[in-house]
């Protein structure tokens, strides 16, 4: 068995910024034009009003500021509350491979690495933009690399759970090294339209180089060892899939889109993730308090907060429990990995840390790192 690192991360950030203001002005306007259109049902009572959102709701319930999306035109344009994507002809690279390559790619100059090392690709993502072929062979065969890929997917853990099935292909060396990538254009799977959850989320790309720890660079980080939980939920759904126009489903349906039920996930989860993190740190004969820093998913900071003071007793500092969610938003299964990759280069040798995801599924993956 080959023991196994993460050479480096790479990140690929998109063109466009929505801030809270923006999209709550751009929200309050469909509302009111939604509103005027209705008023006859709404001053009969058959019809409720769509409620005006807030800025100031969205940045104390979630701590989310701003995010990034690959196109902002259209989720601002109130007649339309959905990015303005134009479809690409099959001999394009698909968007969702475009950015992953990018990511990759700064993955591998980090580590001074080249497609000739990779010898596989998972493409690990809450949604795909296509059935098939899988979006992992697409970027692949865009970057040069021999060898194999595939697609996987467990919403918000699908990094972690990508990062598990990597490590255990190089373990057992079915792969020399391989490359994670977590294309996560959530804008198009958002409901804009909805005041719940139209803040929520944000597009980005990460990738993690996990290879023999043998040929990895130094200062690369040991896998030593990763741990994956599911247990089925209702809460966090999206009902849209390759059966929805079979079952005569219009794509405006509700349950076409993301949807959950906030609170619920919220109560449920936090308690989850502590004990998740806590039960696999001890199977490494260590606790929360050997850890330098905890790589939390990011979907809000008060989860987060809980996580940390269920972990550790207290509050963590931002050093313990970095947060990128305020630049970022939810980016589904990138925002642990968002944050490792902007907060380890003041790790030493022998420091430790977690990266942990959770969310629909329910899902959860811990990954325990400790600095070459
Ligand atoms: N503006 C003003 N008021 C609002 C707004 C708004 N935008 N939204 C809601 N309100 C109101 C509500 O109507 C409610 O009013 P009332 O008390 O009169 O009923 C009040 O504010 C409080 O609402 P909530 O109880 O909903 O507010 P919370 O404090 O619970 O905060 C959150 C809402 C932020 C959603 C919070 O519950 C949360 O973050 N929960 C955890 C969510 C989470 O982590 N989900 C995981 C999803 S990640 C995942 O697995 C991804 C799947 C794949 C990716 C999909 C990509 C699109």
């Amino acid at each position: 068995m080959h023991a196994v690192a993460i050479s480096s991360t790479g990140l690929f950030t998109p063109p466009e910024i929505i801030t809270n203001e923006e999209l709550v002005v751009a929200f309050n306007e469909y509302a009111t034009q939604q509103n005027a259109a209705h008023a006859a049902e709404i001053a009969a009572g058959t019809r409720q009003p769509v409620p005006m959102s807030s800025v100031e709701f969205i940045e104390k319930a979630s701590g989310i500021k701003r995010r990034y999306v690959m196109e902002k035109s259209g989720v601002l344009d109130p007649a339309r509350m959905r990015p303005r994507f134009k479809a690409r002809p099959d001999t394009e690279i698909s968007m969702m491979a475009e950015i992953a390559v990018a990511a990759a790619n700064d993955a591998l100059q980090r580590a001074g690495k080249t497609a000739a090392d990779i010898d596989g690709v998972i493409c690990a993502s809450a949604n795909m933009q296509r059935a098939y072929p899988a979006m992992a062979i697409e970027i692949q065969t865009a970057m040069g690399i021999k060898g194999f890929g595939f697609d996987m997917n467990v919403a918000c853990s699908s990094a972690t759970f990508g990062i598990q099935m990597a490590v255990n292909m190089v373990q057992t060396g079915a792969a020399r090294a391989v490359l994670v990538v977590d294309p996560e254009i959530t804008s198009s799977h958002l409901a804009w339209k909805d005041r719940d959850c139209h803040f929520i989320f944000g597009d980005v790309c990460t990738a993690i180089l996990v290879e023999r720890l043998a040929d990895a660079p130094p200062g690369a980080f040991e896998v030593l060892g990763t741990k994956l939980f599911t247990s089925f939920s209702n809460a966090i759904r999206n009902n849209a899939g390759f059966m929805s126009t079979s079952e005569d489903r219009s794509p405006d349906e509700r349950d076409q889109l993301f949807y959950q039920e906030g609170r619920k996930v919220f109560k449920e989860v936090c308690p989850l993730a502590a004990e998740h993190m806590a039960s696999h740190l001890a199977e490494h004969q260590l606790v929360p308090a050997n850890v330098k820093r905890f790589w939390l998913h990011q979907a809000n900071l008060s989860m987060n907060q809980l996580i940390s003071r269920k972990l550790l007793g207290r509050d963590a500092t931002p050093e313990e429990a970095p947060v990128i969610l305020d630049e970022f938003a939810n980016t589904a299964s990138a925002g642990s990995i968002i944050a490792f990759h902007r907060h380890h280069d003041d790790f030493k040798a022998g420091d430790v840390g977690v990266i942990c995801s959770f969310g629909a599924g329910y899902s959860i993956g811990s990954v325990v790192v400790r600095r070459t």
